[in-house]
């Protein structure tokens, strides 16, 4: 029996968190077996929400809202989408443990051993726990994607306005589902603060609420930083080591992308012997690290 909004957002909750407590593969196994992220936060918000196609606007019209994403694979799967209105989304963001943030907010120059771990296995347990919730919603009936484990839905590209963006922001459906507002490093300021990464699925056959949100503006997408609070702060500026990140310009991906590819992957290597990029010093040693500094 389909369930109501109320136990399905228990239900999921409960299983995103059981999942992230007992699966092996969320665990640091190269180094001391410790959990990769503590305890997920969960957030819902409707399918049929005009964010989604806000979104669009202030991304680009290659962003998919979710009734786009479940029909695309409706289509493959020779099955009928889910109608617009019985469509929800599931939001979640998986905080990095507490031993991890430290290690990298001792660093200076060059991510540490744990954060450059947590990138690589860390996000492959993400990628784990989104495949696991499609099929756990399946199993009872629902139809569910996770639109960055699909090669059809999925991209990352360099656009004209935006510069590097992809097809499902994890970041702007957490926004969505009330999870976080934007800091001026880019990174999502959460309850659990900003050093986390994040995922999500959407479903169909139920009926999720979306949450209540502030009136969306220049302030209160940045709601939790202390920069657009009161322009006070900016210690992410400060943390990072190639300059990528301004009072006046923000975030710049370019820099950001170029430091992790061009100069962190090669230390990464040499150093802890796997094969990925990470930083993430704007993260860590920041007021915003493990919580949101902004009170009510
Ligand atoms: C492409 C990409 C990158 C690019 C570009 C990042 C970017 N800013 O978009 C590069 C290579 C630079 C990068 C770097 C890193 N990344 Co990255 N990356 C992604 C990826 C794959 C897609 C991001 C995307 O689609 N962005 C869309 C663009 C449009 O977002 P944006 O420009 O930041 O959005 C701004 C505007 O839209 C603005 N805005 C303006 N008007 C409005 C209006 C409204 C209504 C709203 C809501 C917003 C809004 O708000 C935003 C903030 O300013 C995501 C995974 C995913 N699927 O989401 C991970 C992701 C964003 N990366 C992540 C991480 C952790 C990192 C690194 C720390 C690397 C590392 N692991 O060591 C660095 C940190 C960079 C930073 N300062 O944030 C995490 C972020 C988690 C968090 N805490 O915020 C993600 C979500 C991966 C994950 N699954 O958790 N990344
Ligand atoms: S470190 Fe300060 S300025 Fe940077 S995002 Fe966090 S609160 Fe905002
Ligand atoms: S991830 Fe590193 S390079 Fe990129 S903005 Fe943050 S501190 Fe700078």
């Amino acid at each position: 029996m389909r369930k109501n909004m109320v136990e399905f957002k228990k239900w999921i909750t409960e299983e995103i968190r059981r999942f992230a407590k007992e699966d092996p593969d969320n665990r640091l196994k190269l180094l001391d077996g410790s959990y990769i992220f503590e305890e997920p936060l969960v957030g819902f918000v409707a399918g049929n929400d005009p964010l989604f196609y806000q979104l669009k606007e202030v991304i680009g019209n290659f962003h998919l809202t979710p009734h786009e994403a479940v029909s695309k694979i409706a289509e493959k799967k020779g099955m009928s989408a889910p109608s617009e209105e019985e469509l929800g989304v599931v939001s979640y963001i998986l905080p990095t443990s507490k031993k991890t943030r430290e290690e990298n907010a001792n660093m200076k120059e060059m991510t540490s051993e744990r954060w450059a771990h947590t990138r690589l296995f860390g996000e492959d347990f993400n990628k784990k726990l989104q495949r696991h919730l499609v099929a756990f919603l399946e199993k009872e009936g629902y139809f569910a994607v996770a639109p960055q484990q699909e090669e059809e839905l999925f991209e990352i590209k360099n656009d004209d306005k935006v510069g590097f963006a992809s097809s499902w922001s994890q970041r702007h459906v957490a926004f969505a589902a009330n999870l976080g507002t934007f800091g001026l490093s880019d990174g999502l300021i959460t309850k659990a603060g900003k050093a986390h990464r994040c995922g999500s699925v959407v479903v169909g056959g139920v009926v999720l609420d979306s949450p209540v949100r502030r009136e969306i503006n220049e302030t209160t997408i940045h709601w939790d930083c202390l920069f657009f609070q009161n322009g006070s702060c900016k210690v992410c500026a400060e943390r990072c080591p190639v300059g990528a990140i301004s009072e006046e310009e923000g975030h710049d991906k370019d820099k950001c992308r170029a430091y992790l590819f061009e100069q962190t992957a090669d230390f990464v290597k040499e150093n802890y012997h796997i094969d990925i990029y990470g930083c993430g010093l704007c993260q860590t040693a920041v007021p915003c690290e493990e919580e949101s500094p902004v009170k009510e």
